[in-house]
């Protein structure tokens, strides 16, 4: 019987000190929300898991849970934590104050994430730092009523047993005090985190400062030829809408910056540093560019690929005015968030390259998420290697020398776009009718451009399919192919060959170290 309550009063402990683990989280997000988005230590600890974790859980994450990886993160480092507490609750309960200590370690851990964050100033320390001693004084109150509490009933055990009824009556007004304390906190700790979120989201200033934003329009414009996109339902569309187009970062909050006070600055073996910012890069003068951006964890026949016209200005004007040294070969480019890409100088002053600073997408200013204000696009390389995002930093040096973000996780530190080709319409699952059915998709081989895309069915002959007149060689085209289905399986095969009469690499490889290869290949059902 005794048992059995004490089992009750180590489950309240626990409770308590989930309640205190919620306040320090809510406190801290409070604080963030008044003195640095992004340095609470959900996030921060959040940011410091994903930069740990090995490439294969990454990919896991990435591969199951898609575009929600990061809410399940966040939500993961908010039940390790409140598990933790738990079990700081019962340590307290059990032997005060060791409980409190394991709290105060936590928020440590929590600041120390939150100072070692790219771009984080000493007061980012606030949130955890404030949260933590209110969960520690929280802790400390909720445990010493628990134990009033306990104490209280134990005065008169009585040997009818331990039930709420035959509790003595001296035990009544602490258990009341302890469930008051513990009801209450845990409700201010839901409201003020909450709030505090859903405050932060709805009151970003750099969604104002960009709507706000007028960017002056292009010197020169993309010619888009009449039949460059063709009719077919089910095809993607020739310039990808920015809602559509796919999202790869490492960032758990789309980094804030207000392009009044962005600068970009131009270092390392350079004979003259620069330093310029936003509005001196439009006066450069802005012209408009058709790229298609591929990402090399894009899987044959995946979605991780994209079409955009962007305006910019070429990197190899920048590059001009800081002189870069002979011996040079690779620029490290740096986001605010600390994220870094390896791109070859060759790519970067080449002048039939248009290697871009970009500032609009698709006519309007970046959207946050793809890097507003300022982002590089290189056609021709992998995003990982050349399309740093919220971009600040420019550093000229060397291969032998530098290394970017994911070089020491897995990924060549150069990776070129591997030509490809892919099926849209019919998708594999979705039976079609028996008939005249158009087959269509895309395929890209950016800066050689696509000469030819073909279809095998059923491992027959390879047909050349009608082609999409290409924008440019930095574009993506798209194909389509009528085609007689008889009722029963099919498969169909699609390849490409480029301008400079490559055929696409028939070998599967997987996306490390340099991005996948293989013909898609794709079973369709005819009813
Ligand atoms: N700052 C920053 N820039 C980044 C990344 C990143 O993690 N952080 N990811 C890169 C990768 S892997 C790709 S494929 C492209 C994707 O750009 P998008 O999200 O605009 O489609 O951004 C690149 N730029
Ligand atoms: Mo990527």
């Amino acid at each position: 019987m005794a048992r059995q309550r004490s089992v009750r009063f180590i489950a309240l402990a626990a409770l308590a000190g989930a309640v205190a683990a919620a306040s320090v989280l809510a406190v801290a997000e409070l604080v963030a929300l008044i003195v640095a988005r992004g340095a609470g230590p959900l996030e921060a600890v959040g940011a410091f898991v994903i930069d740990i974790v090995p490439q294969p859980v990454k990919e896991f994450a990435i591969a199951t849970f898609g575009e929600y990886d990061k809410i399940v993160l966040l939500a993961s480092v908010a039940l390790g934590a409140v598990v933790a507490a738990a079990a700081a609750g019962i340590l307290q309960l059990w032997r005060a104050p060791a409980g409190v200590v394991v709290l105060a370690v936590g928020a440590a851990a929590g600041t120390a994430a939150a100072l070692t964050r790219a771009g984080s100033t000493p007061l980012w320390a606030l949130p955890s730092v404030l949260g933590g001693i209110a969960g520690c004084v929280l802790l400390a109150l909720l445990i010493r009523r628990l134990r009033r509490w306990r104490d209280a009933a134990r005065g008169r055990t009585s040997p009818a047993g331990p039930d709420e009824a035959s509790e003595s009556p001296q035990a009544a007004p602490s258990r009341r005090a302890f469930l008051t304390m513990t009801l209450v906190s845990a409700a201010a700790a839901i409201v003020v985190g909450a709030g505090s979120r859903a405050l932060s989201a709805v009151t970003n200033s750099i969604d104002a400062i960009r709507e706000a934003l007028r960017i002056p329009a292009p010197r020169s414009r993309v010619q888009i030829p009449a039949d460059a996109e063709f009719d077919v339902p089910g095809l993607s569309p020739l310039i990808t809408p920015n809602e559509d187009f796919y999202r790869v970062d490492t960032a758990l909050t789309v980094p804030s910056i207000d392009p009044a006070t962005w600068r970009l600055t131009i270092d390392g073996m350079v004979d003259q540093p620069v330093d310029i910012g936003f509005d001196q890069l439009m006066e450069m003068g802005l012209d408009e560019y058709a790229i298609t951006l591929t990402c090399v964890s894009n899987e044959v026949g995946g979605g991780l690929v994209g079409n955009a016209v962007w305006t910019g200005v070429p990197v190899r004007e920048l590059l001009k005015l800081a002189a870069p040294s002979a011996d040079a070969d690779m620029v490290l480019s740096r986001s605010v968030d600390g994220y870094t890409a390896s791109t070859p100088l060759d790519a970067l002053v080449d002048p039939e390259r248009d290697a871009i600073l970009a500032v609009t997408m698709n006519g309007e200013p970046l959207p946050l998420e793809h890097g507003f204000p300022v982002r590089m696009v290189v056609p021709g390389l992998y995003g990982y290697v050349s399309a740093t995002k919220w971009l600040t930093q420019l550093t000229v040096t060397r291969f032998d020398r530098d290394e970017a973000y994911w070089t020491p996780r897995g990924y060549s530190a150069r990776a070129p776009i591997k030509m490809s080709s892919r099926l849209d319409t019919p998708r594999a699952g979705t039976p079609v009718d028996a008939g005249e059915v158009m087959l269509a998709g895309v395929a890209w081989a950016q800066t050689v451009g696509i000469e030819r895309v073909e279809v095998s069915i059923d491992n027959g002959p390879w047909e050349a399919a009608e082609l999409s007149a290409p924008i440019n060689d930095d574009t993506w085209v798209q194909w389509r192919m009528p085609w007689q289905a008889e009722s029963g399986t099919h498969y169909i095969g699609v390849r490409a060959v480029n301008r400079d009469g490559d055929l696409q690499i028939e070998e599967r490889a997987p996306i490390a170290p340099d991005g996948s290869s293989g013909w898609q290949r794709v079973l369709l059902t005819v009813r």
